[in-house]
């Protein structure tokens, strides 16, 4: 039986990478600064895994942005437009690196960043591979290898990790018609095969295949692929071992598919579809070694040893113990580092604490259980046993985690909780009596600029430098400047700003019950930016309102609406580590409960606009398209109970951003906000057809600029984009906004940028004035 890593986190345990590198793009330090971290941190995490006994440690896993990026540049798959930044003298292969994730703005070149998407359905952003027609692939970059050979010269061998063929290739975009991206394979496959004796010529034993598209709906060609591939790839290479990996999902219909593949290895995924094992068992090839995805790389819980050990028991008696392998359900780099940073008993209870295990912890759990399974493990690996009962008991029975109110208000829950009062058409005109707003209402998203200064008072505030009364000043007067600001331009719908949040989740988190958070928890969420999720322990209250107070502060300075602004349950839910005592579908309709009685609250103070953003309602959609119906189900409904509890002339907004709604527009009708803006301008409002042959029955504020870049867009360009979005909807519908919240910009754009948007709203009210 061995044990094996699937990947490391590798933004270092006190965010080394983030700061290094945001530190070289500011100019501020040099690149070779940039790769002396960057070694210390594959070092360390090496080392990490080799104290804890991981017999197969991985190596490629590193990144200094993101692993799918690393791959287009291994294989050569780099865009023309960034031919100049190669050329430019001085230039290193990082800064390329760098400009095909960012863009490159300097030196008189302006080239555009490549496309970036969600990781399945996780908080991880990849960089998304370009492809042309004749498209060609050649080894260009060469950091595997040398990975692998850092690693051999610590004296460990790694296992060398690839994104398989298929997958690398079904990740990526086609860029232009008339070919399809799968029949690049046969483009692809001879790199693949030029890095494998590499790899091997080096001494590498192990490969390890990352295959997640295996776990989603394939085609008859894509299963083909796989076939073909795996049937080259072992062809070309008899002696080295291949390991294929699959995770977040459940094999299902492609589980013959998978097991039938020419590896040595197969590796499942048993916390997300821990029902999926007896029917390997079944299905798995004579030979084939299977490994056991027993510790969860996507959450914070401790293992239950109790539990995993009889898995691996049954495994062991069908498979025999060389046939076993122990491992984390998928890559580590969705967990925080060290569990030990978290010394704040104050912010994290010793009660709480022994019940999560971070990276650190796991992949010594992983070791612990292999030790555990042998005939006759040590005393002291038994009292880890014992202790591993006893912090799992102590949470199943902590009185922290139930609140009886909480599931009684939940099981009581009724049809009416659950829909507004009256229809959108009654709505609507109860809400244009009251809130008078003219047509193409401008408004903004929510959140202003965060600048350094504001981040900074809430530095000082936590060190206990300025005290709360001090810091509720800095934030009302920087909030009454923006108000004022927003009113001197003469935007309809005003927003406070958000100054006194961090993160949208984590501001929420912190004050309900039955959430705690970290003080270093950080997980990459893409690039340089992390989050540090809050954790769902328990069942969730609200024993404070939490927003009323800047939103009816900031209501209080202005004649105009003042939009009131919270994250959604789904959202709360998506972005957070979340309890696996009970179902995901309960704990975020207790969310919901809470998000019901603060919108109810805002009300109450005088606010009748109130918008619930929901951007994460996408991503937890499930892998598999026969999953999605029970999503969505549950989903939706958590949304409206969240935003049923108002009057009827209260106007529900929502906000989305993510490209594709294709699939769930009725699912997004649904939840049947008044209002919903969402990410349009990047792809010139094509976005809006959805909405359009759906007839989508309510209002839309369709972003008209693109919030990403500190480009200032002009009112032509938007008047442009709005009369696009007339040709489709009708006026009586239209809202005018940007793509998303401003937190990231500064304020020289976003003045500029906003000024302009609210002539644009202006031209096209004149435009509806004109005879025709
Ligand atoms: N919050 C959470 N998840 C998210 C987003 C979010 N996922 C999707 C999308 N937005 C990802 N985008 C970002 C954008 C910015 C940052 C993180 C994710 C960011 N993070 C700070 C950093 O890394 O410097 C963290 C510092 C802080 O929290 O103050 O800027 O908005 N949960
Ligand atoms: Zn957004």
């Amino acid at each position: 039986m061995l044990t094996q890593n699937l990947g490391y986190p590798r933004i270092g345990g006190q965010r080394e990478l983030k700061k290094v590198c945001e530190s070289y793009w500011a100019g501020k330090t040099g690149h070779k600064n940039v790769l002396t971290v960057g070694k210390t941190i594959r070092h360390e995490n090496w080392q990490i895994q080799k104290d804890a006994g991981i017999d197969l440690i991985p190596s490629n896993d590193f990144s200094y942005y993101d692993h799918v990026l690393d791959h287009s540049l291994m294989f050569g798959a780099i865009p023309k437009r960034y031919n100049e930044v190669i050329l430019k003298q001085g230039n290193e292969e990082l800064d390329l690196y760098f400009a095909m994730a960012r863009g490159y703005q300097k030196d008189g070149l302006d080239v555009v960043a490549m496309e970036m998407t969600k990781w399945f359905d996780t908080n991880y952003h990849y960089i998304v591979p370009e492809f042309c027609k004749d498209q060609q692939f050649k080894l260009f970059s060469t950091k595997i290898t040398n990975e692998f050979y850092e690693a051999k010269q610590l004296g460990i061998i790694t296992k060398p990790v690839l994104i398989g063929p298929v997958s690398y290739l079904l990740l990526g975009k086609e860029k232009e018609a008339g070919f399809e991206k799968i029949d690049l394979l046969k483009n692809l496959l001879p790199v693949y095969s030029e890095i494998l004796t590499k790899l091997q010529d080096l001494g590498a034993e192990w490969i390890q295949f990352d295959e997640p598209f295996l776990l989603l709906d394939l085609s008859e060609k894509e299963q083909q692929a796989y076939r073909n591939t795996y049937k080259q790839l072992r062809k070309e290479f008899p002696r080295l071992k291949f390991v294929l990996t699959t995770y977040f999902e459940k094999l299902g219909n492609n589980a013959d598919l998978a097991t039938s593949l020419p590896v040595d290895a197969l590796h499942i995924d048993l916390v997300r579809a821990p029902q999926q094992l007896d029917e390997v068992l079944d299905m798995l090839p004579a030979k084939t070694i299977l490994s056991l995805g027993l510790v969860d790389g996507r959450n914070i819980w401790k293992n239950d040893f109790e539990a995993s050990l009889t898995i691996i028991q049954k495994a062991k008696e069908k498979l025999g113990d060389e046939r076993i392998w122990i491992a984390p359900s998928c890559s580590l780099i969705h967990s925080p580092c060290d569990l030990k940073s978290e010394n704040n008993n104050r912010v994290l209870t010793p009660e709480i604490k022994q019940w999560l295990a971070f990276a650190k912890q796991k992949v010594n759990e992983i070791a612990l259980l292999k030790s555990l399974s042998t005939d006759n493990p040590g005393v002291g690996t038994q009292y880890k046993l014992a202790e591993n009962k006893h912090d799992n008991a102590s949470r199943k029975t902590s009185t922290l985690i139930h609140n009886n109110i909480v599931k009684e208000r939940v099981a009581s829950i009724v049809e009416s909780d659950v829909q507004r009062k009256s229809t959108f058409q009654l709505r609507k005109q109860k809400q244009q009596e009251l809130l008078n707003l003219p047509l193409f209402a401008t408004t903004t998203i929510g959140s202003f600029p965060q600048t350094a200064e504001v981040r900074s008072w809430r530095a000082q505030l936590k060190k206990g430098v300025i005290t709360q009364a001090q810091y509720d000043l800095h934030i009302a007067e920087e909030t009454e400047k923006a108000v004022k600001w927003q009113e001197d331009i003469n935007l309809d719908v005003l927003v406070h700003g958000e100054f006194e949040r961090n993160d949208m989740v984590e501001y929420f988190g912190e004050q309900l019950q039955g959430f705690t958070f970290t003080q270093n928890g950080w997980v990459q969420s893409y690039g340089s930016r992390c989050v540090k999720p809050p954790i769902i322990y328990g069942d969730v209250s609200r024993p404070n309102a939490m927003t009323v107070k800047w939103s009816a502060y900031a209501q209080s300075l202005t004649d105009k609406w003042m939009k009131g602004m919270l994250t959604g349950p789904v959202t709360i839910l998506q972005w957070s580590f979340v309890r696996n005592d009970q179902p995901r579908s309960e704990t975020c309709t207790q969310i919901a409960l809470a998000i019901r009685d603060e919108v109810c609250d805002l009300e109450n103070a005088g606010i009748k606009i109130i918008q619930i953003d929901e951007p994460a309602i996408r991503e937890g959609l499930p892998l598999r398209k026969a999953d999605w119906t029970a999503y969505l189900d549950w989903a939706v409904k958590a949304f409206r109970i969240s935003a049923s509890g108002v009057q009827d002339d209260t106007q529900i907004h929502t906000h989305m951003c993510y490209s594709e709604f294709n699939d769930i527009i009725q699912s997004i009708a649904d939840m049947d906000a008044d209002v919903i803006t969402i990410e349009t301008s990047r792809s010139q409002m094509e976005l809006l057809d959805v909405f359009a042959d759906f007839k989508y029955p309510n209002e839309i504020g369709p972003g008209v600029y693109d919030i990403h870049s500190p480009r200032v867009p002009n009112k032509d360009e938007m008047t442009y984009l709005l009369k696009k979005a007339r040709a489709v909807i009708p006026d009586t519908q239209l809202w005018v906004n940007p793509d998303c919240g401003l937190k990231t910009r500064g304020w020289d754009e976003t003045k500029k940028a906003l000024i302009e948007m609210v002539a644009a709203a202006k031209e096209m009210r004149a435009t509806i004035a004109e005879p025709v």
